[in-house]
C-alpha cells in the first residue's frame, strides 16, 4: 500500500454510504454557486476534466475566494465534515496502525513506530486542516498529463478520493515528468495520500475505464476525484 515513502494507496477505503454521500454532495456543489466547468489554462487550452471546487477557487495557477474566471462569485465553504474525513483518512493512511503495521510486516502487536517523519502536519492527523477540495469528474475521454501540484503554499499531505469508474494512476517522481512511475488502479471507494517526499511528484490519469463502476454509489458514469489540500493562504 506504500507505494512511495508518504504515498499510500488504500482501495476500498470508503463505504458504499460514504460514497453515495460524497456524490450527493459533489453534484450540488456541481450546480454553484460556481459551477463545474472545464478549466481554460492560460495559454488557452481547455482541460478535459471538469472541475469545481470548495474552500478556495483553484483558477491556473493560483487560489482565490472569488472565481474571476467563471462567474466571479465566492465559492461554497469547506465544510467541516469534510475535514473530519480527511483527518480519519490520514490517520488511516499514516497512523500508528499503519505505522505498526508497515514496520512489523502487518502484526498488530507492534505498538512501536516512528513518530512524525515528514515534517510538520505530515503524520500528525490531529492537526491538519484541509481548507480546499478540488473535485474533479472525469467522462470516459478524459485524463489529466503529468504534473505536479505547487500552487499550495503548504507541504501538508494531499487526500484524494475516488469513485465511480475506475482509472489508470500514473505516480511519477520530484524530479521529472517521465520515468520512473508507478502506475495504480484506482478504483471507486480507494484513499490514496500524498505527504511528505511524496507531496510534490509528478503524477496523471493517463485513462479512466468505463462502466467499471459501480452505479449503487449513484453516479453511472464517469470518475469523481475529490482532492483535500491545505492552500496556506487567509
Ligand atoms: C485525480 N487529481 O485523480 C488527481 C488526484 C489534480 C489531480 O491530480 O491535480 O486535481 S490528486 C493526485 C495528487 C495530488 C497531489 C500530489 C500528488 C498526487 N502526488 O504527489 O503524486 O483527479
Ligand atoms: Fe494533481
Amino acid at each position: 500500500r506504500e507505494i512511495a515513502p508518504g504515498a499510500v494507496h488504500v482501495p476500498g477505503w470508503l463505504t458504499l454510504d460514504e460514497q453515495r454521500h460524497l456524490v450527493d454532495a459533489c453534484r450540488a456543489w456541481a450546480q454553484g454557486p460556481v459551477p463545474i466547468r472545464h478549466t481554460v489554462l492560460p495559454r488557452g487550452g481547455v482541460m478535459s476534466v471538469q472541475t469545481v471546487c470548495v474552500g478556495w477557487h483553484w483558477q491556473p495557477y493560483r487560489y482565490t475566494r472569488l472565481a474571476h474566471d467563471v462567474n466571479g462569485r465566492q465559492v461554497a465553504d469547506f465544510p467541516g465534515w469534510l475535514a473530519d474525513l480527511g483527518r480519519r483518512a490520514l490517520s488511516d493512511a499514516y497512523g500508528p496502525a499503519a505505522r505498526a503495521e508497515s514496520a512489523d510486516g502487518g502484526s498488530t502487536t507492534s505498538q512501536q513506530y516512528e513518530p512524525a517523519a515528514y515534517g510538520p502536519n505530515a503524520y500528525e492527523p490531529d492537526t491538519y486542516e484541509p481548507d480546499t477540495a478540488l473535485i474533479n469528474f472525469y467522462d470516459g475521454e478524459a485524463k489529466m498529463g503529468m504534473h505536479q501540484d505547487k500552487d499550495e503554499k503548504s507541504d501538508a499531505p494531499v487526500v484524494s478520493l475516488s469513485i465511480g469508474d475506475a482509472c489508470l494512476f500514473r505516480f511519477g517522481n520530484p524530479e521529472t515528468r517521465g520515468r520512473p512511475y508507478t502506475d495504480v488502479r484506482l478504483a471507486s471507494g480507494d484513499l490514496f495520500v500524498f505527504g511528505g517526499p511524496s507531496r510534490f511528484a509528478y503524477h496523471g490519469v493517463p485513462k479512466v475505464y468505463p462502466g467499471t463502476g459501480d452505479p449503487a454509489t449513484g453516479l453511472t458514469s464517469g470518475r469523481l476525484n475529490l482532492t483535500m489540500r491545505v492552500t496556506g493562504l487567509r
